[in-house]
């Protein structure tokens, strides 16, 4: 009935739903779990040249209306998940490879050992250190530029970026012509909101150990800022750039809100850590319901088409 499959830069997905990058991505089995899910995708955590860690924990919290965390990158090295990809590609959906990078060095090296590995799409992901002293990459529209158009050059599949949330129109239309500039086939917003910090009042403390208990906001807290971000890319890419939205999808219908937007799919973080790959199959439901009330047979049917007053 409800048709809730869509494409992005020409590759089709079974389901608009995927995890977010860093949710349940990490591990060989997280994400073949994901394969074997009701996810429209399997997309990696982002990678580094070498396996790491991360930083000690707690590193993630979640509370009634979000989540924090300060993950450091955990993930198992860009080798390992170039060696996956295959196995991965076998599980009937598209794998999104999220690149990353400790500085703008590492980003085209990962790029190109991962595009052999032929994932459907890759996705870089902008929120990453830059020199020490300035702000992470995304934030830094001339970084940013001199990062993307490198990467470009080396990777042959579909590209995509990660962004993370701007507040102020002016970035929002630097890093529109940024993006414009640099072979971009679809943007992903957002990542989470920067250095947030959550207090516990009872005991006194923050709720994370990393950097004094900041860290980057997720969950339904984020739904409005991540809704602008989509909303103000597709005006300014009229409706043309393939976006993916990210942030604050915990029901059917804040899918439904980042479609009207302008979004062609959508992610989950914090909702997929808390309940795991059911809430695909929940959401899948959801979000068929609200289409059918409203008359919508398809995605196609309301993408973008936000009233304004
Ligand atoms: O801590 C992380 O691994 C993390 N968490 C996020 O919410 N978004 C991210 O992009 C990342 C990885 C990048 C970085 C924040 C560690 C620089």
């Amino acid at each position: 009935m409800t048709d809730l499959s869509t494409s992005i830069a020409g590759v089709r997905f079974p389901s608009c739903f995927m995890n977010a990058s860093g949710a349940l991505c990490v591990t060989r089995d997280e994400l073949l779990a994901l394969g074997l899910s009701r996810a429209g995708a399997i997309v990696t955590k982002s990678m580094t040249v070498e396996p790491r860690d991360g930083n000690p924990a707690p590193r993630y919290f979640g509370f009634p209306s979000g989540s924090i965390n300060s993950m450091g990158l955990p993930n198992l090295g860009y080798k390992a998940y170039a060696a996956l990809i295959p196995e991965l590609k076998t599980l009937g959906k598209p794998v999104i490879a999220s690149v990353a990078g400790l500085c703008e060095d590492d980003f085209p090296m990962i790029a190109a050992t991962i595009n052999a590995a032929k994932p459907d799409l890759i996705e870089v992901n902008l929120s990453c250190p830059n020199i020490p002293g300035k702000p992470q990459i995304g934030y830094d529209a001339e970084a940013s530029e001199r990062l993307l158009k490198r990467v470009r050059k080396v990777i042959t599949v579909p590209m995509g970026v990660k962004l993370p949330p701007y507040f102020d129109p002016a970035h929002h239309t630097v890093m529109g012509a940024v993006i414009g500039r640099c072979g971009v086939d679809f943007l992903n917003l957002i990542n989470s909101v920067g250095n947030g910090l959550v207090v516990d009042p009872e005991r006194e403390v923050v709720v994370i150990k990393p950097k004094g208990g900041f860290g980057g906001l997720g969950g339904t807290i984020i739904k409005p800022v991540a809704l602008a971000n989509v909303r103000a890319f597709w005006k300014i890419f009229e409706g043309r750039m393939p976006i993916i939205g990210t942030g604050g999808v915990v029901k059917g219908v804040d899918a439904f809100e980042h479609v009207l937007c302008g979004a062609s799919a959508v992610q989950i973080g914090t909702v997929l850590v808390e309940e795991g790959v059911d809430a695909f199959g929940r959401l899948e439901t959801e979000l068929a319901a609200q289409l059918s009330k409203k008359g919508y047979t398809r995605l196609e049917d309301c993408r973008g088409k936000l009233k304004e007053l």
